[in-house]
This record gives C-alpha cells, sequence and structure tokens, in this order.
C-alpha cells in the first residue's frame, strides 16, 4: 500500500492519532491532523508530532476536509458523525488504525476481543508465548497503538492485538491467524444502535476467516457459542461444562485438549488469578497460545506467578476489617455483575460515572442478593438510585472522597468496599485509571487516620 504522498485526514489527536500521524508522515504522506478538542488541552499530542510537517486544523470540521484521499480515525470517534458520514458519501475511504496496521502486518496475527477481560488475555497470551522462548508484540485496546508495532515485525514472531469493536467496525481487511471472543454483553449503547448490533460488530473478528484459521470461543456464552458456526477451526472454552475438546474446569483443573494431542492439566492451587471469570480468561488465552507453539509448562510457570492486572477487582487495603477493592475497569453492567458473583462476603458498592445507554435494571437481582449498601456519585447517581430503589439502601456522594468515607461508614469487619462502577469514568476522571488510582489515594488516606 503507497503512503506517500496521499493527503490524510487524521481524526482525534490522543494515543492513536499521534501514532498514526507520525506512522504516516514518515512514510511520505500528507498528514493533517484534527481534533474537537482546543489546542490548549492537546498540548502534549501536539508537541509528539512536532517536525513532522504535519498540519493542524483544530475544531470544527470544514468543507476543504472533503479533498482528502483517506480520513483515518481514532476508536474514539463514532463513525457516525455527519461530517464523516459527509465525507464517506463523497467516496472517501474512511478507515480506523486496525484497517491501516492490517495493510502492514507481514506477520501472524493473534486477536482477543469481547466485552470483558481483553486485557487480562492478551497480556496472558504475551506472557506465555514470550516465556515459551517466541518473540510476540503485544499492542491495540491494551494501550499501544497497533502502527507503533510495525516497526518491530521483523525481530518478532507474532503480533497479538486486544481488539475492541470500535477497531473493528472500521477495519474491513482485518484478518487474524487465530483470534479468541472472550464473552459479549451489553456496552456501547451509546455508540450501537442496539445489543444485536453491537454482537454484529464483535462477529466482525471472523469477517474474513478462512478454514485454517483458529476461533477460541466461549461455550457458555449465548451470544457467543453460535459465532462457532461458518468458517474455521473452533476451540470452545467453558467453566461450566465439560468439553470433548478445547478448555475447561476439572477436578480442581483447567484441562485443555487440543486436537491429536494429550491432554495438558493447570491445577487451580498454582494458578494465582482469582474468580471464574479469570479461569476463563486463562482458559481462552491457553488455547491461543498453545495453538501458537506455546509450551504448556511454560504457560504454567506464568500462571503460578501471574496476579493480574491494576483496577480489576484489586485488593487495595484492609481498614479496620474492611476490605476494599479497586474495579474501577468495571465499567459496564457485565464487569459489575462478576464482581459482584466473586465475592461471598456483603459488599457496599461504589458505583455511578458516565452513562453509555446501559441497562442497570440487569444487575437488580444480584444489587438485591449482595450489596448491603449502595454509594453512588458521577453523572448517572440518581438515575441509578432510581433504578435500584429499594434493594439496598443508597446513599448519593459529590465525590470519591465522599463515596469512600460513606461506603466506610457502612461497611462492618469482615465485609467489603467494592468500586465497580458500572459506567465510564470520564464525567469525573481522565480515564479509569485515574479514577481507579484516586479511590486508592481515599482508602490509603483513611488507612493512615487510623
Ligand atoms: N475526539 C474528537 N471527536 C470526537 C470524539 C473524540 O476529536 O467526536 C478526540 C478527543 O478530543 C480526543 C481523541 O479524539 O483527543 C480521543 O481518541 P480516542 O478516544 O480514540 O483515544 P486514544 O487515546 O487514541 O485511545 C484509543 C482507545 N480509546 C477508545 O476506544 C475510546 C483506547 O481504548 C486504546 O487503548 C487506544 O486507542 C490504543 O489503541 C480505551 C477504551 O476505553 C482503553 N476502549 C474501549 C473499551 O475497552 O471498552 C473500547
Amino acid at each position: 500500500m503507497e503512503l506517500a504522498g496521499k493527503k490524510i485526514l487524521v481524526a482525534g489527536l490522543a494515543r492513536t492519532g499521534v501514532a498514526c500521524a507520525r506512522f504516516l508522515a514518515q512514510a511520505g504522506a500528507r498528514v493533517t491532523v484534527t481534533d474537537s478538542a482546543p489546542a490548549a488541552a492537546l498540548k502534549e499530542q501536539r508537541q509528539e508530532i512536532q517536525g513532522l510537517g504535519v498540519k493542524e486544523e483544530l475544531g470544527m470540521p470544514q468543507p476543504s476536509w472533503l479533498g482528502f484521499d483517506l480520513l483515518l480515525l481514532s476508536p474514539g470517534v463514532p463513525p457516525e458523525l455527519p461530517w464523516i458520514a459527509a465525507a464517506k458519501n463523497a467516496g472517501i475511504p474512511v478507515w480506523g488504525e486496525l484497517e491501516l496496521a492490517s495493510h502492514f502486518f507481514t506477520l501472524p496475527v493473534i486477536a482477543v476481543s469481547g466485552t470483558n477481560g481483553k486485557t487480562t488475555t492478551t497480556t496472558l497470551v504475551g506472557e506465555f508465548l514470550r516465556a515459551s522462548g517466541l518473540k510476540p508484540l503485544v499492542g491495540g485496546n491494551i494501550g499501544t497503538p497497533m502502527v507503533s508495532l510495525l516497526e518491530n515485525q521483523e525481530d518478532a514472531d507474532f503480533v497479538v492485538l486486544e481488539v475492541s469493536s470500535f477497531q473493528l467496525d472500521t477495519a474491513p481487511s482485518f484478518h487474524p491467524r487465530a483470534a479468541a471472543l472472550l464473552n459479549i454483553s451489553p456496552d456501547h449503547l451509546d455508540r450501537y444502535l442496539d445489543f444485536p448490533a453491537y454482537i454484529a460488530s464483535k462477529a466482525g473478528l471472523f469477517q474474513r476467516y478462512g478454514p485454517n484459521d483458529l476461533k477460541v470461543l466461549n461455550y457458555d456464552d449465548p451470544a457467543v457459542r453460535p459465532l462457532g458456526e461458518g468458517e474455521g477451526r473452533v476451540s470452545y472454552f467453558s467453566s461450566c461444562h465439560t468439553l470433548k475438546e478445547g478448555a475447561w474446569l476439572e477436578g480442581g483443573a483447567m484441562r485443555v485438549r487440543l486436537p491429536g494431542q494429550v491432554d495438558e492439566l493447570f491445577p487451580r492451587q498454582k494458578i494465582l488469578l482469582q474468580g471464574r471469570h479469570n479461569l476463563e480468561n486463562a482458559m481462552a488465552a491457553l488455547l491461543l497460545a498453545l495453538d501458537a507453539g506455546a509450551s504448556a509448562a511454560a504457560c504454567r510457570e506464568i500462571l503460578a506467578r501471574f496476579r493480574g492486572l491494576p483496577h480489576r477487582i484489586e485488593w487495595v487495603a484492609r481498614v479496620r476489617g474492611v476490605d476494599f477493592y479497586d474495579d474501577s475497569k468495571g465499567t459496564n453492567v457485565g464487569a459489575v455483575a462478576r464482581s459482584l458473583t466473586f465475592f461471598q462476603q456483603p459488599v457496599v458498592l461504589i458505583a455511578g460515572g458516565r452513562d453509555k445507554d446501559s441497562d442497570f435494571r440487569l444487575l437488580s437481582p444480584l444489587i438485591k442478593e449482595r450489596a448491603k449498601a449502595l454509594v453512588l456519585m458521577g453523572e448517572t447517581k440518581e438515575l441509578l438510585a432510581k433504578t435500584w430503589n429499594g434493594l439496598a439502601p443508597a446513599y448519593l456522594a459529590d465525590d470519591m472522597q465522599a463515596a469512600v468515607r460513606k461506603a466506610f461508614e457502612l461497611a462492618g469487619p469482615g465485609e467489603v468496599v467494592l468500586l465497580s462502577p458500572a459506567c465510564a469514568s470520564f464525567d469525573m476522571f481522565r480515564d479509569y485509571a485515574h479514577r481507579g488510582e484516586t479511590f486508592r489515594k481515599m482508602v490509603e488516606e483513611l488507612r493512615d487516620a487510623g
């Protein structure tokens, strides 16, 4: 694919936009960047592309943008925006970063998608391969833009990508050789017409599959299991059923059976990851990595020391017998359901943030069963109080400090305070990590105050 001389507009100037602008400018394209945020808010990003001959046209869309050969969207920029639709109607190709990178991948690509568990699974696949002496490049939605992996392909064996539905939507050429779809539950319904549209987006993972490509699918998820039909080899994993092949739980171990190979056992007492959802992530990662040539012994070693990633049911501290957990990455209803199910103890739940058109009623039975009390914050606090009215005592808080203090007041020794917001963080924080770190800081203040 020839980029030199092409007039390309990069929309969105955060991690993806900066990496794409750099990559395209270095390839000789005539790059313009745009972003709806004011210039002052983009100081760092603008510095990162200085000296590359990249033009800036920040602010509202201009008619001159219709003169571009290609429009490259960041995942956070919805393709349905009127000016983008107008460009499409004018015949300008509209690509995402995954589409661009797909034209330049020379290595086999292993992909991981799903509503929850993507980052943990992607990280595990990378670790399994590395521990087996292979050389994977790991990136995508996990945080490292895919185009920035391209320059290192010569020294590597695989590209392992975490892929979001936003990235899939604008990548018609994407063709991984193996991919896992972990689960699908309602999320991002502010971007999709309805849940079936979101499922269809996730199914895009397999859009170019041939007979030899591997699908790793969650047997227990009714939205995922049917995707085993169509082209490709299929390996299922299950945390509830015994399967003939694939990966499942049996007699205190994860059992993996690949076609024509002996069973491999991964004893649960030698796995540090906690919770059924994490065993599912681990099984999916094992199926992908073993198929790519990883050694089962090396995978066992990783599982014996991998504790999981921050902000995912992460234990923070015990203060006067109350355990505080940071699950700031619980940004959708499905994730919070998993987190509530994880605990046997009564839970004081801190929830709320920016809504993504979620149906919070889906959590009502679990709230009733597991939540001792609710502390609600952010833009959705009133909506959540109304939706969950009568299921548990509910209190509203103005900020994280007030939320943590109130939750501590409500929890007794042996109980849990869980931050698992079921919402995005952007109403009050930079991102979910910032929200989680703020929670931790407030908990540490409580602990230090004795
Ligand atoms: N912007 C506009 N116009 C708009 C919307 C946004 O100009 O209409 C601008 C914003 O002002 C901002 C930029 O676009 O400057 C933000 O773009 P972005 O949200 O795509 O941010 P990136 O930093 O490039 O992050 C993206 C992914 N973000 C999203 O999908 C929303 C990151 O996933 C990913 O890690 C990164 O690329 C590298 O691949 C984050 C995420 O929340 C973690 N993903 C969702 C999820 O996991 O559920 C899908």
